[in-house]
């Protein structure tokens, strides 16, 4: 099977092509990678010389680009990840969530027409049906729940994945969906909750806390998630929607208390700051449907992915130091210094 993975340099995506590309030596696998600040080819120093791997800088967006792309490559399978997915970044700047999600996504459904894809898989997110309230621990998201989205971001992803299942109706496109719960561990660009309080929390800096620290993630380690998709790619029923998640719900306050115990800092380090516009108050997967249909379990819970991601943290500090000097310090000092949230 020839696999084009868009979006291949940055979290999820790096840590799938590295899991598939020595999972299945008989795959090919195409990265397909615009190389913005989220993406970076250190994720896959470990597979760039393995004879069934290889990498194209891109935008999915460009229809010209990703036409001559497939014409070359006649890819049998999509799996794309390739997205703006940070949603901060989402409420500074919603336009180019429309183009690289919304956009890319249906230039690729586009190309994926005309070059007879076998299966367009879709990473979604959990995000896409909104909230759950904190006083309903009864309630789950599950593939019937209605999309209701909150962020920019969320609105984006969920329009794409609106067309995706357009193509499949009106075009017959085989196509598949996934929607997760929130990912951590090795390789997460240090913007995102658990990274940024690693990092911050090693260096004795302020841990800004959004609102209350009440808000609910259901947290999944990120193997787990990229099992999930090689198994709906094999098995998956197409036209058909999967959530994954592990039944792993912390508050974030839950979350940095257990990041600065395992770097032993002082809870002292903690600061409340302004909340998140919009902010989402609880997610929760229901994942009954791809562990009856599809037989898939996560391997970690939080305890143990949680260990194994902070000490990756402190085994390859270069890999996030070298992050944290270039460009991303601009964007800190806008988002959290000049709106007052954090003082340096
Ligand atoms: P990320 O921001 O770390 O990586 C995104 C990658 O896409 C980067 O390598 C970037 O260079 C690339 N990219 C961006 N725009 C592009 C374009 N126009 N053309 C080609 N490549 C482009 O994101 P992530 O956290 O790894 O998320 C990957 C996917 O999984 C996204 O679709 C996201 O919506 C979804 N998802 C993420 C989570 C999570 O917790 N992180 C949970 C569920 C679903
Ligand atoms: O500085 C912070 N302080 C804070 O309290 C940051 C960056 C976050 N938070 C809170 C906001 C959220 O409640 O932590 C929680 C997690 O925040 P993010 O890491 O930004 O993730 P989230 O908004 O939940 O979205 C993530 O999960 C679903 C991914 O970024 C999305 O791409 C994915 O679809």
């Amino acid at each position: 099977m020839k696999i084009l993975v868009t979006g291949g340099a940055g979290f999820i995506g790096a840590n799938f092509v590295n899991y598939m590309v020595n999972e299945h030596p008989e795959d090919e696998i195409i990265n397909l990678d615009l190389l913005t600040y989220a993406g970076n080819l250190e994720n896959l120093k470990d597979v760039e010389n393995k004879p069934n791997y290889k990498f194209y800088k891109g935008d999915i967006a460009d229809r010209e680009f990703i036409f001559n792309l497939f014409e070359k490559e006649r890819p049998d399978v999509v799996v794309n990840f390739a997205a703006e997915s940070h949603v901060d970044r989402s409420i500074e700047n919603p336009s180019i969530f429309v183009q690289t999600n919304v956009l890319g996504t249906t230039t690729l459904l586009d190309a994926s027409v005309k070059y007879g894809i076998k299966r367009f898989h879709q990473v979604s997110t959990d995000e896409v049906y909104g909230d759950l309230p904190l006083d309903r621990p009864d309630l789950f998201f599950t593939e019937e729940t209605p999309i209701h989205t909150s962020s920019p971001y969320s609105s984006s992803k969920a329009a794409a994945d609106l067309f995706v299942r357009a193509y499949h109706r009106t075009f017959g496109l085989p196509i598949t969906i996934s929607c997760c719960s929130n990912n951590y561990g090795p390789y997460q660009f240090p913007e995102k909750l658990i990274p940024l309080m690693i990092s911050r929390a090693t260096a004795d800096e302020k841990l800004p806390v959004y609102g209350d620290g009440a808000n609910v993630r259901d947290w999944l380690y990120v193997l787990d998630h990229c099992k999930a998709i090689d198994l709906i790619l094999r098995k998956g029923k197409v036209g058909e929607t999967y959530n994954i998640g592990g039944h792993n719900e912390k508050t974030n306050l839950e979350v940095v208390k257990t990041v600065l115990k395992a770097v032993d800092k002082p809870e002292s380090l903690i600061t409340y700051v302004e909340d998140r516009k919009g902010h989402d108050r609880r997610y929760a997967i229901d994942p009954t449907k791809i562990e009856n249909e599809l037989g898939w379990v996560p391997e970690e819970n939080f305890d143990t992915g949680i260990a194994k991601t902070i000490q990756w943290y402190l085994d390859n500090e270069d890999w996030w130091k070298n992050i944290l000097s270039g460009d991303y310090q601009n964007y800190f000092q806008k988002m959290y210094i000049d709106k007052g949230r954090v003082s340096e």
